[in-house]
């Protein structure tokens, strides 16, 4: 017997990477439910070999599901990810309206599993930015080898993270730069096509952008709050694959070598570490994995135990879509849901 899912947001860029992994996974779905606006009511999406047709978030009765991934941006996540919570399912929140809340677990699977046991405080888990998800999964196999005291992390941001109006904006301008139309920045403050921006989210007081804040709180909450971070995000010209430049500061000795067997036999990760053009990894080769793919492992020369090196993954996938399907598997095989008693239904 498998789950009643709703996926809210299917209809967007990460809503319909998690129809597409709940199949690729073989997640248990009994029963499947797309749910977005009143504008895409009766909208057909995909969901393996069939089609299902949206239904409205507003009048959609919640009381059956089992799990709801949640991917429709802050304000709708705030507004119904308690009320939903409350019926009984379990919400898995790609938002960042609660991942600070200290009554919702965030979680990585790779990296702090064992906070699901927080569920049912109040029926969410948050899922993290997806910067963050990449930036984690590196660095907890090494911590765990040998303390980090500090991070300085630069991201290479693809235009998919700003959801599908950033892929049509870098798409649009690039055709109107040859002359196709009108290359005015509308999603993005600056122009996206051939350039590269470093802005991502809104500035804060102390002249960090909150998608940099997010970075090093998220981490501090999964990971470790002694780590000191610091950040700086980049938006770049590319439609799908998150890279972040990464330097760390170790507590002891770590080698390039003992580094690559460390991260070689951790979960989600993939070493990709030769000098030849085929001996590193781009967001390209990296978009459509699940793999968190680490290359450049080389020594900082400027501190005493220090690494740097190259994190790219897909950030629609692991920085979004597949860890929050990781998370519905890690509420299943813990034993932390159940499938609502009596629902039998194999329909979609
Ligand atoms: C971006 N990382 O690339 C952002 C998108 O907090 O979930 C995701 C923002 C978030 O623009």
């Amino acid at each position: 017997m498998g789950y009643v899912v709703a996926v809210v947001g299917a209809t967007g860029n990460v809503g319909q990477e998690m129809l597409n992994i709940l199949e690729e996974l073989n997640f248990p779905v009994d029963k499947l439910h797309a749910i977005a606006s009143r504008k895409s009511k009766g909208v057909e999406v995909s969901f393996g070999d069939r089609t299902v047709k949206c239904e409205v978030l507003e009048t959609f009765d919640f009381s059956t599901v089992d799990i709801v991934l949640m991917s429709a941006g802050g304000a709708i996540s705030k507004e119904w990810s308690e009320k939903i919570g409350k019926s009984g399912a379990v919400v898995i929140d790609n938002s960042s309206a609660f991942r600070m809340d200290p009554d919702v677990p965030l979680i990585v699977p790779e990296v702090n599993p064992d906070d699901v046991k927080l569920t049912s405080k109040k029926n969410i888990i948050a899922n993290p930015n997806c910067s963050t998800a990449q930036l984690v999964v590196a660095l907890k196999p090494l911590h765990d080898a040998a303390k980090i005291k500090r991070v300085v992390v630069s991201t290479y941001q693809s235009v998919s993270g700003a959801g599908k109006e950033g892929m049509d904006e870098l798409w649009n301008q690039t055709k109107a730069i040859y002359g196709l139309g009108d290359a005015t920045p509308k999603k993005f403050p600056k122009q996206i096509a051939f350039n590269v921006i470093p802005f991502i989210g809104s500035f804060n007081d102390d002249g960090y952008t909150d998608e940099e804040t997010k970075m090093w709180k998220e981490t501090h909450k999964m990971l470790d709050p002694a780590i000191k971070l610091t950040v700086t995000c980049v938006r770049v010209p590319v439609f799908v694959g998150h890279s972040e430049a990464v330097t760390v500061e170790f507590d002891r000795p770590i080698s390039p070598d003992e580094a690559r067997a460390i991260l070689r036999d951790a979960p989600g990760i993939q070493v990709i570490d030769k000098q030849e053009a085929d001996g590193y990894v781009t967001p390209i080769d990296a978009a459509g994995e699940f793999t968190v793919y680490v290359s450049r492992i080389r020594k900082d020369h400027t501190v005493e135990n220090g690494l740097s090196f190259w994190v790219v993954s897909d950030n629609l996938r692991k920085g979004a879509a597949l860890n929050a399907v990781q998370i519905a598997q890690l509420l299943d095989e813990s034993g932390t849901i159940q499938p609502k008693s009596g629902y039998r239904s194999i329909t979609v």
